[in-house]
């Protein structure tokens, strides 16, 4: 992976930024420097953060971290004020990649590189490991859902590498039966569960890495799914999807983040299917993607997020600044106003986790539209 170099607008954003501290950090183990503004707020970490999950409670919100290197998970507490805490941590074993919300106070985490399932508990000024269960294999993200609709929890596992996907039906608490896997194409990153045929039950859509393919499982209940392909894109290594009206007609549509090559906009028609629509990266491509509720596009690349807007004619485009890696990326409730707001877990390097206070749209650079 190539050597963090943070951008020159988030240095400025660093180094004007007013000092807060939180004293209910006490009992967290790194001297960090805590540094806030009204916009952004930075989670420090010395090496790559792979992903990450966010608690909102009715006071504050926990962003909870995969520290991928340092083996570690974190947790930092938000105030409505976006003050933070230094982080709480707890050590996971080796390479921890994913992280999801369980309940209220918990997450589930995926150590990848041990092949293990954990769920962590906040408690008072403590992460506390409350369950650690082996995988099937080594998971790069998982995903909780009530998928069957039995009224428990259950586990969606993703691989590192490898060609299929692991579903784990809930026996209520953090019990789980044997693993019934999907057979899919390699590297299928960052599961995402959506109503996507407006049916009434969660269906399943992945990127595949290795094959340029957006895979759905189409959730026919009674835990059966159908696989298929919905869509291969143009360029090579797509990277994540999220799904979203993009074009505010009331069907959700997709977006893809391509590494190298054109970012695709899947926009549903009326019929059922899609038409693909392409944007142009400002580098080689994009690594990370989501859409807000009023349709805005954000797309990480190398040290920058591009926010784009369709208009009749043209994608309005925007710029607000990143550190190495921005991926991926996820849009939460932080500080629990009535604003998105965006979480980057910068996979490699010492950017760590950028929080970007909704509305985006109005604090990013403006830059010249790209014709549809
Ligand atoms: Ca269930
Ligand atoms: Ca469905
Ligand atoms: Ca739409």
């Amino acid at each position: 992976m190539s050597p963090i170099r943070l951008s020159t607008v988030l240095v400025a954003l660093l180094a004007t930024a007013c000092t807060a501290i939180d004293p209910v950090s006490r009992g967290a183990t790194e001297n960090v420097s805590i540094q806030t503004n009204e916009t952004a707020l930075v989670f420090e970490s010395a090496a790559g953060v792979w992903g990450g999950a966010v608690l909102r409670g009715e006071e504050y919100a926990w962003v909870a971290a995969a520290l991928h290197v340092e083996n570690k998970l974190a947790a930092w507490r938000v105030s409505a004020d976006r003050v933070r805490s230094a982080p709480l941590l707890g050590d996971t074993g080796y390479h921890p990649d994913g992280v999801a919300v369980w309940d209220e106070s918990s997450v589930a985490v995926a150590v990848e590189g041990i092949r293990r399932l954990q769920l962590w508990r906040i408690a008072g000024d403590r992460l506390v490991k409350e369950a650690d269960l082996p995988t099937v294999f080594g998971a790069r993200d998982v995903l909780v859902a009530d998928l069957d609709g039995d009224g428990h929890r259950d586990v969606v596992l993703a691989p590192y590498a490898g060609k299929e996907v692991a579903l784990m039906w809930g026996r209520g608490g953090f019990n789980f039966s044997e693993p019934q896997m999907l057979q899919g194409g390699a590297s299928g990153w960052h599961p995402v569960a959506v109503d996507i045929d407006a049916d009434g039950d969660l269906d399943l859509l992945w990127a595949e890495l290795d094959t340029g393919v957006i895979r759905l499982a189409r959730n026919g209940g009674s835990r059966n799914f159908a696989v298929s392909e919905l869509h291969k894109v143009k360029g090579v290594t797509p990277r994540q999807l999220a799904v979203g009206d993009v074009n505010q007609d009331g069907r959700l549509d997709i977006a893809v983040a391509v590494e190298i090559g054109d970012a695709e906009v899947l926009l549903a028609l009326p019929g059922g299917g899609f038409t693909s629509e392409t944007i142009r990266p400002r580098g080689l491509g994009h690594i990370g993607v989501a859409v807000k509720a009023d349709g805005t596009i954000l797309l990480s690349n190398e040290n920058e997020i591009t926010l784009v807007k369709q208009s009749r004619t043209s994608w309005e485009r925007r710029l607000l600044p990143a550190a190495g890696m921005p991926a991926p990326i996820a849009l939460e409730h932080v500080d629990g106003d009535e604003y998105e707001d965006l979480v980057i877990y910068h996979s490699s390097g010492s950017g760590g986790v950028l929080v970007y206070f909704g509305p985006m749209w109005v604090q990013a650079e403006v830059l010249e539209p790209l014709t549809r």
